[in-house]
């Protein structure tokens, strides 16, 4: 099972892929462990695009006319991610139109993740799926979330170039600044170019541009026309030079090192909480002896420091 699901993967076959989405998203199924195993033993690293801004300001559109723009032989992964609350029917729907011309092409895979995060959170899902078509050797991932609200995925983790995209038609720039997103663009994508206020919303992005002191890259603006595909090229060019700026500082793909050793972080966290704290601090034994703390019998840090060491005895015990 698991051999001919990794041979369809590696044969770049959309059902393989598709299935093994579906698995990687329930980290629990035995399937998804073993798929893991294999896809985490690659070199290859997938370029990712993490294009985010609030719903409405034209994400999917651009997606769909940046791909045009782009070889047809690149293979493309597009992830969208579904915010899972009740504006998200409509969501989906409005990028399956808006993408519809991708769906016929074979050089891209197209699928929508939910951001519900019950099986470990969605940033640790959607870089098991980045890290899929890595191992796929995919040329291009694109992943579109919405950078208003939504806090269980944070794209600057795991995109190495990531495109803040905002409309002049809704106050967009206030709340960019305002929800921090000022912080995470590489470049801002001022879209409908062809409404007023774009002038206006450009001013007021430059007057608040800083150069990221991590890297020394300065985040660039464009105005640009989805719809129509007005400057979609110039975006892309700048999008191509952020790509070789992190290249030329050995940068690229370096996100994806720091949450590599994050998600592991977070798996040991979870694993020695669900098998070693959560029983002890439930038990009846513990609860009874919370009343020492409050009558004084025992302090609170002595209280946290007996249940590590406790804790540290059942581990070294295990082993
Ligand atoms: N006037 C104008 N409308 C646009 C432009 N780009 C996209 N739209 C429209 O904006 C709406 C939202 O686009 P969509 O791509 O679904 O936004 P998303 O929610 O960010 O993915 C759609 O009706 C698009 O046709 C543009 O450059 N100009
Ligand atoms: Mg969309």
């Amino acid at each position: 099972m698991i051999d001919s699901l990794t041979n369809g993967v590696k044969n770049q076959e959309e059902y393989a892929i598709a299935k093994s989405i579906t698995v990687l998203e329930d980290e629990s199924n035995d399937l998804s462990v073993s798929l893991r195993k294999e896809i985490y033993k690659t070199n290859s690293q997938t370029y990712v695009l993490g294009i985010t801004g609030s719903p409405g300001a034209g994400k999917s559109t651009l997606i769909s006319s940046l791909v045009n723009h782009l070889d047809n032989q690149m293979k493309i992964g597009i992830i969208s991610i579904d915010p899972s609350n009740k504006y998200s029917g409509g969501a989906l729907l409005g990028d399956r139109i808006r993408m519809s011309n991708l769906f016929t092409k074979k050089n891209i895979f197209i699928r929508s993740m939910s951001n519900r995060g019950i099986f470990g959170g969605l940033n640790k899902s959607i870089f098991d799926v980045v890290q899929l078509f890595s191992f796929a050797k995919y040329d291009l991932v694109i992943v579109e979330t919405i950078g208003v609200g939504q806090n269980e995925i944070d794209i600057s983790e795991i995109a190495d170039t990531v495109l803040v995209i905002s409309a002049p038609e809704s106050g967009d720039s206030i709340q960019i600044i305002k929800a921090g997103l000022m912080e995470i663009a590489d470049i801002y994508v001022i879209n409908k170019a062809d409404l007023s206020g774009s002038d206006k919303m450009e001013f007021l992005l430059k007057d608040n541009i800083q150069t990221n002191t991590k890297n020394n890259w300065t985040p660039r603006i464009i105005k640009i026309q989805a719809n129509s595909g007005k400057n979609v090229d110039g975006l892309l060019e700048l999008t191509l030079e952020h790509k070789d700026f992190l290249t030329q500082n050995n940068q690229l793909f370096s996100r994806r090192k720091l949450l590599l050793q994050k998600n592991i972080r977070e798996s040991v966290i979870k694993k020695v909480t669900n098998n070693y704290i959560d029983p002890k601090i439930q038990s009846k034994e513990f609860k009874d002896s919370i009343k020492n703390v409050t009558c004084g019998k025992i302090s609170f840090d002595e209280t946290v420091n007996n249940l590590v060491h406790e804790i540290e005895k059942d581990i070294k015990n295990e082993n």
